[in-house]
């Protein structure tokens, strides 16, 4: 079967890529898919395997009504390869190769440089995985744990989307790499997942909501740019992940969402007025504000480490070769090549942040982190909106970007969420006023109690505005009685 745009699920492996008639890539697809199946058991979420699941598959990579609903048990979910449809004429549309035509193979020049982009984003997706996989058991209702299984399986299908890449196009290299992006994992001493952020603890669902809205942030614009890529089969999976990746934001915002509902519900119905008094605000069982400020404090600085450097020479040398381009890149109106073209880089001059002139080819990293910022304020602003709503006095705020930061310009010195450059006792001494500190983690996992009836949420968390594919409010999202 040629490349489609339904899905062919006669094969082992559903895919719209015509692998029946690309046995190699079959083969090797087939050989690792045990390995994928044994991590999935071991790694992927514990407790709940052997449970049906609502959970929505690709079935066409059409845009309007690419998904299909049903019970299925999550070892039995079908991940395939799911490429966007190619466009004939699609052209290099940036860098030095501007106006050739994208790329059907590697380009020899360039294979190193791939491979190490492709490996870095196929190992975030098992790491998330591997990050989340303690939730279920601690699920505020049957909603949410139908949804964080839903992003789990979106993440192992991601997984196979760069497995595939390196598997066709990277010969016995690429084979090695995805073994290895099926051997480390996240938070372990001996061998850890690639990035920072993936080697972090997700505690508790505020966590779990914080990473999807600000971390898989960082993911939809990461995979944006390489949407951009010449080179095309890169851009075409990537394509389509965004597709799903939709879904994961939504999951963060509207669950951060609703834990800020029930909170301001539950001051107004106290008659608490002052969101800084947590100690009367802990006792009706919902999440004080201020603490939600201080996780996404956390979940925003180290969403910030993922852009890398400011100023990047590997990220300049992505662009001019046409292998990573920027967010929207075809919209944007400039040359594309970015000759002599400057912009603006914070950075840190005599102790103080200030705003420098780079030339755009080196500050790649920094134009893709405005980019994100300006995306998750637009989503604070939306909290703020709800919050405002109630009559509760609280702001959320995104902290600055030289807050508790690890790589890059900032990495090395310590600041405050409004930026003023600390020492380092002074940032030991407050730190606990802008982090979570080990108490606030306690109180919220004292919440985390279960909650699976059908129909029911936990006391800290408002139910949805709407059911998944309009279920009703007690729809059976996870018969965990099989669990
Ligand atoms: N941690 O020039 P620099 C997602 C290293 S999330 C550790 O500043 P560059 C998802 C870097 O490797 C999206 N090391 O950075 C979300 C380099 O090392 P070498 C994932 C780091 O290369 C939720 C050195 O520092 N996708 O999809 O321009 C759930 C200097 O590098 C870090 C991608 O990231 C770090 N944070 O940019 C599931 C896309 N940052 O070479 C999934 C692919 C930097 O000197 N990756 N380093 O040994 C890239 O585009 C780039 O590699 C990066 C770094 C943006 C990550």
């Amino acid at each position: 079967m040629p490349e489609t745009t339904t899905v062919d699920y006669s094969t082992k492996i559903p895919n719209n890529v015509g692998l029946m008639d690309d046995q190699r890539v079959l083969k090797a697809l087939e050989q690792w898919h045990p390995g994928y199946i044994d991590w999935w058991m071991t790694m992927g979420p514990a407790g709940f395997q052997t449970a049906d699941v609502y959970l929505r598959t690709a079935v066409s990579i059409d845009p309007k009504g690419w998904a299909k609903f049903d019970y299925v048990k999550m070892p039995e979910y079908r991940w395939g390869i799911l490429l966007a449809p190619r466009q004939e004429d699609r052209q290099v549309n940036f860098g030095t190769h501007k106006g050739d035509k994208a790329w059907q193979e590697v380009p020899g020049e360039y294979r190193a440089m791939l491979r190490r982009l492709i490996v870095i984003q196929g190992d975030t997706e098992p790491a998330s995985v591997e990050q989340q996989r303690h939730l279920g058991k601690t699920a505020p209702s049957l909603y949410d744990m139908r949804n964080l299984f839903q992003v789990n399986v979106e993440e192992g299908r991601h997984l196979w989307a760069m497995v595939y890449l390196l598997q066709k196009y990277f010969g016995k290299d690429g084979r090695e790499e995805a073994e290895g992006l099926l051997q480390r994992r996240s938070g372990d001493a001996d061998k850890p997942r690639m990035l920072g952020a993936f080697n972090e603890e997700t505690p508790d669902w505020l966590s779990f909501f914080m990473f999807t809205f600000f971390t898989d942030r960082d993911g939809k614009m990461q995979l944006e740019s390489l949407a951009q890529s010449g080179f095309d089969p890169l851009s075409r999976t990537c394509r389509f992940m965004l597709t799903e990746e939709a879904h994961h934001m939504f999951v963060g915002e509207t669950g951060v969402g609703r834990a800020i509902e029930r909170t301001c519900k539950a001051m107004q119905e106290a008659g608490i007025e002052d969101p800084n008094d947590i100690a009367a605000v802990r006792k009706l069982g919902v999440i004080d504000l201020p603490t939600m400020q201080k996780k996404a404090n956390l979940h925003f600085s180290l969403s910030l480490d993922l852009f890398g450097s400011e100023v990047s020479t590997n990220a300049a040398n992505y662009y001019s070769s046409g292998v990573k381009g920027r967010f929207q890149e075809t919209r944007i109106e400039d040359d594309h090549q970015l000759m002599s073209a400057t912009y603006p880089v914070s950075k840190l001059v005599d102790g103080k942040v200030k705003m420098m002139d780079e030339p755009a080819l080196t500050a790649i990293n920094m134009r893709l982190r405005d980019d994100y910022v300006a995306d998750c304020a637009k989503g604070v602003e939306r909290w703020n909106k709800a919050i405002e709503k109630t009559g509760v006095k609280f702001k959320l705020a995104l902290p600055h970007v030289a807050f508790h930061r690890g790589i890059g310009e900032f990495g090395n010195v310590k600041a405050s969420p409004e930026g003023e450059v600390l020492s380092e006792a002074e940032w030991a001494r407050r730190k606990d006023q802008w982090l979570p500190s080990k108490a606030d983690g306690d109180f919220i996992a004292s919440l985390m109690a279960p909650c699976w009836e059908r129909g029911k949420f936990a006391s800290w968390i408002a139910p949805p505005k709407a059911g998944i594919d309009n279920k009703p409010g007690d729809f059976e999202y996870v018969k965990v009685h099989q669990a």
